[in-house]
């Protein structure tokens, strides 16, 4: 038999294995020797330093992602083998680009770049080449927007459906870098208008989570936010206000309570998305171009850098 060739003076690292059926009976051995974990982009836990072992298992660190099992083997050829990938935690939807992401749906993402606070989020990965972080969605007023102070700031409702992803994360998304909004407005009859802010953000809560927009407005929408016609309109410096937080520049009353749902009111609005879904009490959510709710099938913000 052909095995019966191989002896001990055939082992070792340069054994010649391409011919034996029965490897096992021998335990061959190869020698990979120190894998440098150290050096290369892993940055893993759970790894003493040096690898000289047939296989083992390593972990990608805390603040990564991983994909792969982790499983380390030594290769007859001399090199180590491991579908091994550790990826930075995705703080938004451009990450998951990066990442490779391509289809449009609910990902969860990291905006505080710590595994301890995640949000699911809805990402348009086909709109202007995609990378988009939903900061609101709404497709059948399954969620009702008329919440607290303290709702809107942690965010509530369900990305895959109607949802607010938190006043927190909006900040968070959008600080310290300048973002553009993309708002669209699908209509009953099918129709989908937009409008895109060049630039946009929120401050924190201790602001109030301040509205800013800035640089060019486009669409088929018609800027309502920012330079309307009525300075009353413009929700551009506005803070946020909810119904039981008032932050409004009407003076008489609260303009959260009387349209129902959380914004950055003016004195009130043109533009109002987070109205009630009952379309009689929607009143002009994008004045002129969608004077009333029951226009309305689905509407969608969401944020990516400039
Ligand atoms: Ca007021």
């Amino acid at each position: 038999m052909e095995e019966n060739t191989l002896n001990k003076r055939d082992m070792g690292n340069d054994a010649h294995l391409s011919n034996v059926s029965s490897v096992v009976l021998y335990q061959i051995p190869h020698y990979c020797g120190i894998l440098n974990v150290q050096n290369t982009s892993w940055n893993v836990q759970d790894w003493d330093g040096i690898g000289i072992y047939q296989q083992f298992h390593i972990k990608c660190s805390e603040s990564q992602l991983q994909r792969g099992s982790g499983r380390f083997l030594c290769l007859e050829n001399g090199t180590w083998k491991s579908d091994l990938i550790c990826l930075d935690l995705p703080r938004d939807c451009e990450s998951l680009v990066e990442h490779g992401e391509t289809n449009s749906g609910v990902y969860e993402i990291y905006p505080f770049g710590s595994r301890a606070r995640s949000a699911r989020v809805f990402c348009d990965m086909y709109t202007m080449e995609g990378g988009w972080t939903a900061i609101q969605k709404r497709v059948n007023g399954a969620v009702r927007f008329d919440r607290t102070w303290n709702e809107y700031r942690k965010g509530f409702g369900d990305a895959g459906q109607d949802f607010w992803i938190g006043n927190d994360v909006i900040h968070q998304l959008t600080k310290g870098k300048i973002s553009s909004l993309y708002i669209s407005i699908t209509l009953v009859n099918g129709s989908k208008l937009y409008e895109l802010y060049e630039q946009f953000s929120v401050s924190n809560e201790a602001d109030n989570y301040q509205l800013f927009l800035a640089g060019t407005a486009s669409g088929t929408l018609g800027d309502s936010m920012m330079h309307t016609v009525t300075s009353a309109g413009d929700l551009s410096g506005m803070k946020f206000t909810t119904s039981d937080r008032d932050n409004d520049q009407w003076i008489e009353g609260n303009c959260a309570v009387n349209y129902k749902g959380g914004w950055w009111f003016n004195n009130c609005y043109r533009a109002f998305l987070n109205g009630a879904w009952k379309p009689d009490s929607w009143r002009s959510p994008w004045y002129p171009t969608v004077k009333y709710g029951e226009y309305i099938k689905e509407t969608l913000m969401m944020i990516r850098s400039l």
